[in-house]
């Protein structure tokens, strides 16, 4: 493997564990102001951000190279509302969708195929939660 495609496979492991611990903090957020319901639906999606950390995790050691980690930043602690909270889970979905499209087009110029059909599972799941939370965000509004 390509040690631009390893750095940043690296980096997407980071930003998916720093998904799972965002979302966790905004469950913190939603039981505590009472929302049970939107706390278990962000545990969840933190426990689904861990799985997909894992996957990039286990690729790297199929690919018999070794995963790399690096701090993970402090996510956010508060919102103004569930309106606030869900518009910040879009927008970086948002973000982690560029991310997946940018190591999709690194792979492709690397000529690392095997790595790109790895992420094309990334690439349906991030248009599956786009629409999942533009749909819940037009409830919301
Ligand atoms: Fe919600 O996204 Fe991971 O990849």
């Amino acid at each position: 493997m390509k040690q631009t495609i390893l750095k940043s496979i690296n980096e997407q492991i980071n930003a998916e564990f720093y998904s799972s611990y965002l979302y966790l903090s905004m469950s913190a957020w939603a039981n505590n102001k009472g929302y049970k319901g939107i706390a278990h639906w962000l545990e969840i999606q933190a426990k689904e951000e861990h799985a997909h950390a894992m996957k990039f995790y286990m690729y790297v050691q199929e690919r018999n190279e070794k995963p790399v980690f690096s701090k993970i930043d402090e996510p956010a602690s508060d919102w103004n509302g569930i309106i606030d909270l869900y518009e910040a889970v879009y927008t970086h979905e948002q973000k982690i969708t560029d991310l997946i499209n940018n190591l999709y087009s690194l792979a492709h110029d690397e000529k690392d195929h095997a790595t790109g059909t790895f992420l094309q599972w990334f690439i349906n799941e991030q248009v599956e939660e786009e629409a999942q939370l533009a749909d819940i965000l037009q409830k919301l509004e």
